[in-house]
């Protein structure tokens, strides 16, 4: 962890609850200078509660054991991929521990390095609830081989072509996704969601330019309807794109480092999805963020290049693209006045690095039980924190406020298609994986455990949030390129 937060390493010696004070910083955690990042801290510091020492532990980790789906050629191809870029991954990893270490050079720095070493032993501990047969919404049955025949069928890799070559991400989805193939055509998936219909939410730069620009027409429409914010708790909404922003700066304690983070946040850009679709007519399936493609160079990308085509600037203020007439109206952190400004990126090519592709696929491979994959996700360096700080900014860069910038709904995307990834690797025990602790009761997660949008949609329980072929009472019908 090289972000510098001395707070943390306080509150831990004092045998206190291990709370993580969170912030994006405008720049990347080890471009800012500790004093810069102090700064930081005081004029926009959020904390959030991050699972504490005394998480009990129910331990039963989720086994990797594929379905007995018959291995095709491309799988066969993809686990050569695979496994070989895993030694990759390994060496990489190797680097990267002793490049953090050699970066952690001030006496904080080190003390949170420490903190966050103690904290993730701390969470280690697998939380994983398997709901009982009679949750019919949660069961999941994964067919034998036999049922290939009757396999329904997605449009093929090759109907979706990408704009950039496949990485080892791309070529990971692609070569496991016989399983998923497997999974729905079972009697008991999803009921009426199929392969053939599920909606394809496919990478930004895949989409053509008139999709692209529908995308940002509708959220420009959504930033434009009034607002339904109760005007007393959220005096500065001026727009249905604020009640989002508002709900994220209230939930923010409970929906991160928790049992819900993935799944509060697929609901979430779940019901960002429908409101564009019903309230601003768009037509398309919500695009994603391939981090690894401007890895190399984001700020000149097709998001971030401020053409009609993109997402807007990568720097200053936003008056170019797309969102050049948008302000921002609420924040930073938890402020819910009035407080209209330009947004604003500070678009960081070394947090880039940290969202490659060869750590995405670490991250999904190596992750045997949800607890470790979601620590391992939001950890720093981690592909979560890593792409906020990607965008930066204001508010991008700030924990609570950051769904003001619109990229947080194609960051947000990327990280539920790693998810979705990480499920299709073993759905028969990852469909119904929770783990860590519900921030709200201070227990462990449960698929019985609310998730709850305030006024964007209605509570439901996490179980019903972890398929998105069927999940949410069918609502959910959706696959990821
Ligand atoms: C998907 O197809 C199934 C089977 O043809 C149908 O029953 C269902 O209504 C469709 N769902 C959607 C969301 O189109
Ligand atoms: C916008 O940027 C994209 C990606 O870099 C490029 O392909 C496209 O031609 C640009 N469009 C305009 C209108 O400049
Ligand atoms: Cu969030």
């Amino acid at each position: 962890m090289r972000v510098s937060i001395p707070v943390i390493g306080a509150l831990l010696l004092a045998g206190a609850d291990a709370r993580c004070v969170k912030v994006y910083p405008p720049g990347h955690p080890s471009h800012v200078p500790a004093s810069a990042s102090a700064a930081v801290t005081s004029s926009g510091s959020v904390v959030v509660p991050s699972p504490s020492a005394q998480t009990s532990a129910v331990s039963s980790s989720a086994s990797e054991s594929t379905p007995a789906a018959e291995p095709t050629t491309s799988t066969k191809a993809g686990v050569e991929i695979v496994s070989s870029s895993s030694a990759a991954v390994a060496s990489t990893t190797a680097a990267i521990s002793s490049q953090s270490a050699a970066e952690t050079t001030s006496a904080s720095a080190t003390a949170v390095t420490s903190v966050a070493a103690s904290s993730s032993a701390a969470t280690t501990n697998v939380v994983t609830s398997v709901p009982s047969p009679s949750s019919s919404s949660s069961s999941i049955v994964v067919v034998p081989s036999t049922a290939a025949s009757t396999t329904t069928k997605a449009p093929a890799a090759s109907n979706y072509p990408r704009a950039y070559p496949a990485d080892v991400v791309d070529k990971l989805r692609d070569s496991s996704f016989g399983k998923l193939e497997t999974y729905a055509a079972s009697s008991l998936a999803g009921g009426a969601c199929t392969l053939e219909n599920a909606s394809i939410r496919r990478e930004w730069s895949d989409l053509s330019a008139d999709e692209r620009i529908a995308y940002t027409t509708a959220v420009r429409c959504l930033q434009k309807l009034p607002a339904k914010s109760d005007a007393k708790e959220v005096p500065g909404a001026r727009s249905r794109f604020d009640d989002f922003m508002a709900v994220h700066m209230a939930k923010t304690p409970f929906v991160h480092n928790s049992a819900n983070f993935l799944a509060w946040h697929r609901y979430f850009l779940f019901t960002y999805e429908k409101a564009l679709k019903e309230e601003c007519g768009y037509a398309g399936a919500h695009p994603y963020w391939n981090w690894d493609r401007y890895a190399a160079d984001p700020a000149n990308s097709p998001l971030f290049n401020g053409n009609a085509t993109s997402m807007g600037m990568a720097s200053g203020c936003n008056t170019q693209g797309p969102f050049a007439d948008y302000q921002v109206n609420l924040g930073p952190g938890t402020s819910t006045r009035y407080n209209p400004r330009c947004l604003k990126r500070a678009v960081n090519r070394d947090a880039a690095q940290d969202c490659k592709a060869d750590r995405t696929l670490s991250l999904i491979t190596r992750s045997s039980s949800v607890s470790a994959f979601q620590d391992t996700m939001q950890g720093i360096p981690g592909v979560h924190v890593g792409g906020h700080f990607t965008i930066g900014g204001d508010p991008g860069g700030d924990i609570n406020a950051s769904p003001g910038d619109p990229m947080f709904y194609l960051h947000h995307a990327a990280v539920d298609r790693v998810w979705w990834l990480w499920q299709v690797q073993d759905l028969q025990s990852r469909l119904s994986a929770v783990g860590g602790k519900d921030l709200q009761t201070n227990r462990a997660g449960s698929v019985k455990d609310t998730v709850s949008l305030g006024l964007l949609n209605n509570d439901v329980e996490l179980g019903t949030l972890l398929n998105t072929l069927g999940g949410n009472g069918g609502e959910f019908c959706y696959i990821y390129m």
